[in-house]
């Protein structure tokens, strides 16, 4: 459970940290599903398993093949450990609390592993805009490090307050990677300080951001290797909205306008 002053910061600056969730042994027991996972391994496979600096990425922006980002879409589909951290109850409660819902979804989850030196940038976006099926824009990522995310190893960065402007995904540019930059800041709400701050997160530890908080990863140039799990949830309101493809598409079997549900988006909270 959050406390007030917890909530009231995620309502300005659309993130906060949350606690340690994972003891070692849970974040080393992912971490060795991840990696069977990674190598194809597994029985049941995840929706994708791709390096995002290969091709063009959903940001728009275009990618060099000498780094690599592994991205893993819904990991939960080919792992049971992973399955069981989607449904973390402390993690569960606060989106719960942060979302004003009684029922979660997974919408999907994500892993981003940047290895040591080689580690590619993840473009400034907003999770949103990029995910055009779905409406409102009333997702919260909870997004977990498996090893400690420092700004040495690729962290992300946050610009506060930035999830109340709107789609903005059009004009922001990732040409520097630890500030954003926006191409018609006259667009922007008059107050509006594009000033993006780190967010560096434990391992084991839980951030939590809103869908439409402006947010980016450098390189890692370290020695050491960057992990993370993201799940993003939606509360039980969210409909299938469709504008634009998206990897998980061929996934849904509700019609425009319906709320967006069904195996592949499982519920994972209900209050009780
Ligand atoms: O892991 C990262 O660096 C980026 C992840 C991200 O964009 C997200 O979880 O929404």
């Amino acid at each position: 459970m959050l406390t007030e002053a917890q909530v009231k910061q995620f309502d300005e600056q659309g993130f906060i940290k949350g606690g340690i969730v994972l003891s070692e042994e849970e974040v080393e027991k992912l971490r060795e599903e991840l990696d069977q996972v990674m190598a194809g391994e597994t029985l049941r496979k995840p929706v994708l398993n791709r390096n995002m600096r290969e091709k063009p990425s959903e940001y728009g922006v275009s990618m060099s093949s000498s780094e690599k980002v592994v991205q893993i879409v819904n990991i939960w589909m080919a792992s049971d450990s992973f399955f069981r951290h989607a449904q973390n109850p402390v993690i569960c409660e606060d989106v719960a609390q942060l979302c004003r819902t009684d029922t979660l979804r997974i919408r999907h989850d994500q892993i981003q592993y940047k290895p040591p030196v080689t580690g590619g940038p993840t473009p400034w976006h907003q999770d949103h805009p990029a995910w055009p099926i779905i409406q409102p824009a009333d997702l919260i990522s909870a997004w977990v490090a498996l090893d400690d995310a420092t700004i040495e190893n690729g962290c992300m960065w946050m610009v506060p307050g930035s999830h109340k402007w709107g789609n903005q995904q059009k004009y922001l540019t990732s040409d520097d990677q630890f500030m954003p930059y926006h191409k018609q800041p006259e667009l922007l709400p008059e107050r509006a300080d594009i000033h993006a701050v780190p967010f560096e997160i434990k391992k084991g530890q839980v951030g939590y951001h809103h869908c439409l908080t402006w947010h980016g990863s450098p390189h890692n140039k370290s020695e050491h290797k960057r992990r993370a799990i993201a799940v993003h949830y939606m509360p039980a309101h969210t409909r299938y909205e469709p504008e634009k493809n998206h990897v998980m598409l061929p996934y849904v079997t509700v019609s425009p306008g319906e709320l967006l549900q069904g195996e592949h988006f499982p519920v994972v909270y209900r209050r009780r």
